[in-house]
């Protein structure tokens, strides 16, 4: 009965497209609200430190469509991310490319994050090097290294350089991310 249900569910998915949840994380001050605004309205955005999060709803690609949690990146409301895991089909970090002092802290949230969650065992991820406009930007695959990326085991990952005020980036970005979250779906037959 359940294989039945999820062959139904896929033939669905074909008919009107995939509805996923994306989870975007990152320390705060990366550029995580910048992003999701950015992406709803296409306008450069005015931003405050999150608190607790925002969720929009948008399209990328004909199909698709993302249901995309932004989740404060305080240090004390770190551990709340958590409770945000559940059923999620794809993870944005964002990384504030000049900030160097903090990449270390990033990469620590980033591995705890994918070590210790079981619920985010193959979910793809997408590292953001966003500020790519501020000088000395770290590039985006120079930021992969920082971040560990390649010792990653679990989790299919792309690297790509934005800005989040400007929008630069962001396309190819949501592009990607969509291939990645199709393939996931389609390899767990939901
Ligand atoms: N120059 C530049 N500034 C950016 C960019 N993206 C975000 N910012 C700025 O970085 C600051 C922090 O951006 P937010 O989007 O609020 O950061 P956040 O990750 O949501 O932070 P928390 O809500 O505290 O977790 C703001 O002043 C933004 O204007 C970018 O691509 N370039
Ligand atoms: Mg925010």
């Amino acid at each position: 009965m359940g294989i039945l249900f999820s062959r139904i569910q896929h033939a669905l998915q074909g008919f009107y497209g995939i509805e996923a949840r994306i989870l975007i994380l990152g320390l705060d001050g990366a550029g995580k609200t910048a992003l999701l605004y950015r992406l709803k309205r296409n306008e450069t955005p005015v931003t405050f430190p999150t608190v607790g999060f925002n969720v929009e709803t948008l399209q990328p690609m004909d199909n698709i469509t993302f249901a995309m949690w932004d989740v404060n990146g305080q240090p004390k409301y770190r551990p709340l991310w958590r409770h945000y895991h559940a059923d999620t089909d794809g993870i944005v970090f964002v990384v504030d490319s000049v900030d160097s002092s903090r990449f270390e802290e990033a990469r620590y949230e980033l591995e705890t994050l994918l070590c210790y969650a079981s619920l985010l065992d193959g979910v793809p991820l997408v590292l953001l090097a966003n500020k790519q406009d501020l000088p000395g930007a770290c590039p985006p695959q120079q930021m992969a290294e920082e971040m560990g990326l390649r010792k990653l085991r679990g989790n299919p990952w792309h690297a790509q350089g934005c800005c989040a005020m400007s929008g630069e980036g962001i396309p190819e970005a949501m592009t990607k991310l969509s291939e990645m979250v199709k393939q996931y779906r389609d390899a767990r037959g939901t």
